[in-house]
């Protein structure tokens, strides 16, 4: 199933760059972009929908959305891949995750160096003041269609609190975004795991890690951008491959 080239270079390994998108959640029932666009929101498309002019037009629609994907994340457990990119970090002396993911299912999997592009559905904040906000405990029970909720208002200036992600045509965090960079052009074998790669500059990665020499490895179902780039094409879902891949690696050790 793996080819002997993957194998020796995946052992020889000192440094991995883990870069993940839905497509790794996807078998711990979390809805992939398209997916999410069901319901209420399924007239629209995600690059119209998380952006900072469909909350100022419709804060109500989009406030809703985030919270009936947030419900769904608390609501799931990781899967084989995530725990599979968390057994990594045992076996090789660096193992960071960069993802474009808005779960935390890489932190609850154990993945300890993880790298957040686009935020997190769990860290809402004011849109005015950039006060966290703290949201009531337990899993909101949310209808499946989705449904209008009024955003909460800060509770140091009353303004109106925003999902803690980062939308179509806002800048990645710089920092999250610099160190992404480094761990890419750092890395030895360059995983990119379950993303559709048409996403910039995220998308960006694979070919960094390529040109700095490092073995690129992609893991999807579909074909995707990468194919022609990548070293390695395994095809078929990160739940099933990962798993057998770290076994076939690392067998026993
Ligand atoms: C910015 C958070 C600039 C929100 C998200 C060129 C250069 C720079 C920018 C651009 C450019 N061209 C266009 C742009 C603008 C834009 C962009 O890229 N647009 C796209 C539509 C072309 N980029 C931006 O706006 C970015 N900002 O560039 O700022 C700037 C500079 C200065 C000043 C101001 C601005 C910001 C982009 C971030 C957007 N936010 N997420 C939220 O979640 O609601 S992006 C969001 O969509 C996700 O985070 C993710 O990145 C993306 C979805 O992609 P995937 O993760 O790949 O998921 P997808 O569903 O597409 O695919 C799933 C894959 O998994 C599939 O391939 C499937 O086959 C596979 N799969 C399914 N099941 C499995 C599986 N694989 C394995 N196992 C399985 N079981
Ligand atoms: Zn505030």
């Amino acid at each position: 199933m793996f080819s002997d080239e993957l194998l020796v270079r995946l052992r020889s390994a000192r440094r991995l760059a883990v870069f993940t998108g839905a497509g790794v959640s996807q078998e711990s029932g979390i809805p992939t972009f398209r997916d999410a666009l069901t319901g209420l929101w399924q007239n629209y498309d995600a690059s119209s929908l998380a952006t900072p002019e469909a909350f100022a037009q419709q804060p109500d629609l989009v406030w809703g959305w985030y919270e009936w994907r947030r419900a769904k994340v608390l609501a799931c457990q990781p899967n084989p891949a995530h725990y599979a990119i968390a057994k990594l970090a045992s076996h090789v002396a660096h193992c960071n995750v960069i993802t474009q993911n808005v779960d935390d299912l890489h932190e609850r999997a154990g993945s300890r160096h993880v790298v957040h592009l686009h935020g997190s559905l769990h860290a809402a904040r004011c849109s005015v003041c950039g006060l966290g906000f703290e949201y009531p405990p337990g899993i909101p029970d949310e209808p499946e269609g989705g449904r209008h909720i009024s955003p909460p208002a800060c509770v140091s200036c009353g303004a109106q609190v925003r999902p803690g992600v980062v939308w179509f045509g806002e800048s990645l965090p710089q920092q999250n975004w610099d160190q992404a960079q480094a761990v890419t052009e750092q890395c030895d074998v360059f995983f990119s795991i379950g993303t559709s790669s048409v996403v910039y500059p995220a998308a960006q990665l694979p070919m960094l890690a390529a040109s700095g020499g490092a073995y690129v490895v992609q893991i999807n179902p579909q074909a995707t951008d990468l194919d022609g780039l990548a070293d390695c094409n395994l095809r078929g879902k990160a739940g099933a491959i990962l798993p057998a891949l770290v076994q076939a690696v690392w067998a026993g050790r």
